[in-house]
């Protein structure tokens, strides 16, 4: 409750910072996106972990003006590293199952598109399988809503939940994302070898590209790169940081 209190006021009282991680090119190790992810600095509690306190906010009806708030500073960086460093960058964003529940995602996402410059191509959102057993709104239909408008879809966590195949089946995603767990486990266990490289042609075959996260070994990456694997992030390539040192990473880039 004391969280929840605090949590209240941590918007107005600038507690709330959005930090990116970037995504490379399994190819070329080149950076091509980033993942926005909230970080909550209370001066009283510290640090509170986004999976300690967007529960609470899920609960408590904060999700939808957190969601607003990572949404908007995430486009709004995205629009400066575009014109700064190459219009090809793109940015993955979590959206929380309550955030559908309004029915006025979509909407207000129209509105800051043409706000922002920004096309929805570059723009992805990483949907964990809870979403899809939630019973707040039909599900089905925000999906295909959110795909009307050109976004990239991806499932997170995949391969941890009660039922990523059957989800497969049911709704279009453009994207997977495996699962720290399985890339955790790829040096030491044969079987994780080939869960993933499994996972990973299952995933072409049906036309989705494939993320790794939590990748942190050169050995991690090869096995990664050696299944077809597209997209990697990790420690390995750089651990979320705040906007700034963002900037820093892509003045070393080379953008065509
Ligand atoms: O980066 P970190 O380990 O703190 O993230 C922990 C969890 O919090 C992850 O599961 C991530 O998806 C979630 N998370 C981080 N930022 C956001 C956000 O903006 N919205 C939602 N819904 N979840 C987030
Ligand atoms: O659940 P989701 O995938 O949205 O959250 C990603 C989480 O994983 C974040 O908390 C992020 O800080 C964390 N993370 C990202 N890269 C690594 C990594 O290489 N190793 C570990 N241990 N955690 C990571
Ligand atoms: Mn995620
Ligand atoms: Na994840």
């Amino acid at each position: 409750l004391e969280l929840e209190k605090q949590l209240r006021g941590a918007l107005e009282r600038n507690e709330l910072q959005v930090y990116y991680q970037p995504k490379v090119d399994a190819k070329t190790n080149g950076i091509v996106s980033f993942e926005a992810l909230i970080r909550w600095f209370n001066p009283e509690m510290g640090t509170v972990s986004p999976v300690e306190f967007i529960p609470i906010a899920e609960k408590a009806s904060l999700i939808q003006e957190i969601g607003f708030f990572v949404i908007t500073e995430a486009f709004e960086k995205l629009t400066q590293w575009q014109r700064k460093y190459s219009d090809e960058l793109s940015m993955a964003i979590n959206l929380s199952p309550v955030q559908f529940r309004s029915g006025e995602i979509v909407s207000a996402l129209e509105s800051l598109f043409l706000q922002y410059e920004l096309n929805s191509r570059s723009v992805e959102f990483e949907i964990t399988e809870g979403l899809l057993l939630s019973n707040y709104c039909n599900v089905e239909e925000e999906l295909k809503k959110l795909e009307s408008l050109g976004v990239t879809l991806t499932m997170d966590d995949f391969g941890t939940g009660y039922s990523s195949l059957s989800y497969l089946r049911q709704y279009k995603f453009d994207s997977l994302k495996i699962d720290r767990e399985f890339i955790m486990d790829l040096e030491a266990r044969e079987s994780a070898r080939k869960l993933v490289s499994a996972t990973i042609a299952m995933a072409h075959e049906l036309g989705m590209t494939v993320v790794a996260e939590g990748v942190e070994t050169e050995e991690q990456k090869s096995i990664l790169v050696a299944s077809k694997c597209n997209f990697l992030q990790g420690w390995l390539f750089s651990k979320p940081l705040p906007a700034a040192e963002i900037d820093s990473l892509l003045e070393k880039e080379s953008f065509k």
